[in-house]
């Protein structure tokens, strides 16, 4: 309990003052080799995708962040998860990001606000750069399913920087040239947690091994301006027996991995569709 406390605190106070804070076994590694299966298919299709908080699987691992005791400190009071992107870094679908911060978050719809700006498509979905004051309440976990550090693109990130508000690139830069970088290392099954407007960039992967990182970002549950997140109408199929044909059929191009793996399953050859909140509470 104690090693707990120590622990959470710390962690906090380096979000806090550097932005970001490593922890480390987050998930056992039989979570970590079950999520790898799960996200096969999406790692054969793509390098990364914004739209995995519309399997259940996801959205319940995001849950699982949610109330961990080690994470729960560190998120905002009220806490939701708004997104969740994988990305997957190898040799084959090898990448760089330049030195940025996160300034866009997926909303469900247009409002007329001075201090909303950037508004965007990405896969179908909306997004826009909020008030500043939600950015800064915003927090990202990184769950890492390979060990991570410079020879496979891991993150070098520009130590508090968060705290500087937007920047323009030039500011980015400028930052960087004053106060370093650093590259933050993670074992499989670790998360980094981090603040979005920390500056951060990653290299192309040099060596063999994969980086498969999945990056949940977690918001406030009141957005201002009348901004609201998103909502789904979440459908939870049996893959193997069809549905009725009024509901959604499940998508052939999908693996039956995607849909519910869990007791949410429904009964063999019915769908049981919800509306509910896009990002769990
Ligand atoms: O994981 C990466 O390499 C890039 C992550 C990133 O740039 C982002 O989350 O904005």
């Amino acid at each position: 309990m104690l090693n707990h406390m120590v622990l959470s605190i710390s962690a906090t106070q380096l979000l806090e003052t550097v932005g970001y804070a490593v922890i480390p076994s987050i998930l056992p590694d039989s979570q970590v080799q079950h999520l790898s299966r799960l996200i096969t298919s999406f790692v054969d299709a793509t390098h990364s995708t914004r739209k995995l908080l519309d399997a259940p699987w996801c959205s319940e691992l995001g849950e699982q962040l949610r109330v961990d005791p080690h994470l729960r400190p560190l998120l905002p009071s009220n806490a939701q998860v708004v997104q969740c992107t994988l990305f997957a870094k190898s040799v084959e679908k090898n990448w760089l990001v330049s030195l940025h911060q996160d300034l866009s978050v997926p909303v469900a719809g247009r409002v007329e606000s001075s201090q909303c700006s950037g508004w965007s498509q990405k896969e179908g979905d909306l997004f826009v750069q909020p008030p500043i004051a939600v950015l800064e309440d915003i927090v990202a976990i990184r769950v890492h399913l390979d060990d991570c550090d410079e020879s496979n693109g891991a993150l070098r990130v520009v130590s508090g920087s968060h705290r500087l508000g937007r920047l323009t690139s030039s500011a980015a830069i400028e930052e960087r040239n004053r106060c370093g970088e650093c590259s933050v290392a993670v074992a499989r099954g670790g998360v980094m947690v981090m603040r979005p407007l920390l500056l951060h960039a990653s290299s192309k992967a040099s060596s063999d091994a994969p980086r498969r990182v999945l990056h949940f970002v977690f918001g406030p549950s009141d957005l201002p301006e009348g901004l609201r997140w998103p909502t789904r109408e979440r459908t939870v199929v049996n893959a193997r027996c069809g549905s009725r044909s009024d509901r959604r059929r499940p998508d052939p191009g999908r693996s039956q991995e995607w849909y519910a793996l869990s007791e949410r399953r429904a009964p063999r050859g019915q769908t049981r569709s919800a509306a509910v909140p896009k990002y769990l509470p």
